[in-house]
């Protein structure tokens, strides 16, 4: 096995490994997946570390330098020699030091938070305490900055994902030391969902989406549920044409397919179906999961959630939208402004803002593309996305907080 990786390697033959403080153990045991290993200390600790090769552990372990030796490991005089001298050979390992760049150091920190996190938000599990790229910038080997922060990025990271909104000042002077803080947030976070498991066992989206169900079952909206797969020719009817910004954001299948984006092409068959069936005026609505390629951050999903409500026929004026978009937000308890805008798709619309981000885009039609859906009466409509709702309502600082995630259970980290 030539191309083993060098860690593991270096594990087996040494018999020891060297702490982030660079305290030595001896190695209970170890095991290795395709990825990591996972070392038992012969004290009883469970380190779990990158397989590498160019890992900051693997290259301790060829130094051989350590500081101290863990008392409790009780490492014999033989172990720790051998650990030294390098007194075992392996055709494998070459004993000369791969070339270290001068900024080494944050290269392995930025190697991690890449591989593993892309950024605390996106990917918050290698913000954990098992992350070993991350730890090892807290490590002496770090470049001293000349102005020492209270904490370290990684900590940040770890602090920022550990709070719920913006609670806590991070660049307060007077917070505890990170370890204090650390620990205490963590303790908050695991009450808090203890509190959940055992009193509502509801996910705040899924309870959204029920709540924003029966208010508008109980204003006369028929509810519907349709196929998140869609016809790829939808779009092009919704006047999207292969130009614009929206079609490029469509997640397409190889058979003319596409996860729908949003939920109008749907609900405009229903309205030209139900037209020939329901009383006037025909008010239906649909909540689920929509599909957008997106690059832009904290407001942005590529997997969301869409409350797409409309009413066609009689009453179907801006008043009677204006009116129904306020009782919506007031029971929901979310403050709102009303703007105007225009969009590709209907024109003239009526944005729901809440600070900077909108909530909503609304329309009062017709609009010239109802022909092409065989559409001949007055609409009103309105679009939310679920999960800035939530954020609106919890002030999350990121969208994900109330998303589809298992990194986060109703805006509390799960990695504790
Ligand atoms: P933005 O300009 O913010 O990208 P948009 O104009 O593309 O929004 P619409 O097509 O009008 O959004 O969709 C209606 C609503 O769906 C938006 O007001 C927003 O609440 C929500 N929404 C749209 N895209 C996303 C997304 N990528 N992630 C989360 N919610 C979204
Ligand atoms: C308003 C937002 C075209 C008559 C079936 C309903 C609306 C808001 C829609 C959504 C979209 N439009 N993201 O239309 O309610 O479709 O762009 Si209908
Ligand atoms: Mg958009």
């Amino acid at each position: 096995m030539a191309d083993r990786p060098m860690l593991e390697r270096l594990v087996k033959l040494n018999d020891v490994w060297l702490s982030r403080k660079d305290v030595l153990h001896g190695i209970q045991k170890y095991d290795v997946s395709t990825k990591k290993i996972r070392i038992t200390t012969d004290c009883g600790e469970i380190i779990t570390v990158n397989n590498s090769r160019r890992s900051a552990s693997a290259r301790s372990l060829r130094n051989s330098k350590y500081r101290k030796v863990c008392k409790h490991c009780k490492l014999s005089e033989e172990r720790i020699n051998r650990f030294v001298a390098k007194d075992f050979y392996d055709p494998g390992i070459t004993y000369v030091e791969a070339p270290v760049k001068k900024s080494a150091p944050k290269k392995v920190l930025k190697k991690g938070m890449t591989a593993q996190t892309q950024s605390a938000e996106a990917s918050p599990a290698a913000v954990s305490a098992e992350s070993p790229a991350i730890k090892t910038e807290e490590s002496a080997s770090m470049p001293v900055n000349e102005k020492k922060e209270k904490f370290s990025p990684s900590q940040k990271k770890r602090l920022e994902a550990l709070m719920v909104a913006d609670e806590i000042d991070l660049n307060d002077s007077n917070l505890s030391d990170y370890a204090t803080l650390e620990a205490d947030l963590t303790a908050q976070r695991k009450a808090e969902l203890r509190d959940i498991y055992a009193n509502s066992r509801e996910h705040m989206l899924a309870k959204l989406e029920r709540d924003i169900s029966a208010f508008l079952i109980s204003k006369g909206f028929i509810e519907i549920k349709s196929s998140i797969l869609i016809p790829e020719e939808y779009i092009v009817r919704m006047g999207i044409d292969k130009d614009l910004e929206l079609s490029k954001q469509v997640f397409r299948t190889d058979d003319g397919q596409c996860l729908r984006p949003m939920l109008a092409p749907v609900l405009y068959n229903y309205l030209r179906r139900f037209d020939k069936i329901l009383p006037d005026p025909i008010k239906i609505f649909e909540i689920g999961p929509c599909y957008r390629k997106e690059s832009d951050g904290s407001s942005h999903l590529e997997e969301f959630t869409m409350v797409n409500f409309c009413q066609m026929g009689e009453g179907s004026t801006r008043e009677n939208l204006v009116q129904l978009l306020d009782e919506f937000l007031t029971y929901l308890g979310i403050e709102y402004k009303i703007e105007g805008d225009e969009c590709m798709v209907y024109g003239a619309t009526v944005d729901v803002m809440h600070g900077d981000m909108e909530l909503s885009s609304a329309v009062v039609g017709p609009v010239p593309m109802d022909i092409d859906w065989g559409i001949n009466k007055p609409w009103i409509g309105a679009g939310f996305g679920l999960e800035r709702l939530l954020k609106a309502k919890y002030k999350f600082k990121n969208i994900k907080r109330g998303s589809r995630s298992e990194y986060y259970y109703n805006g509390i980290y799960t990695n504790l």
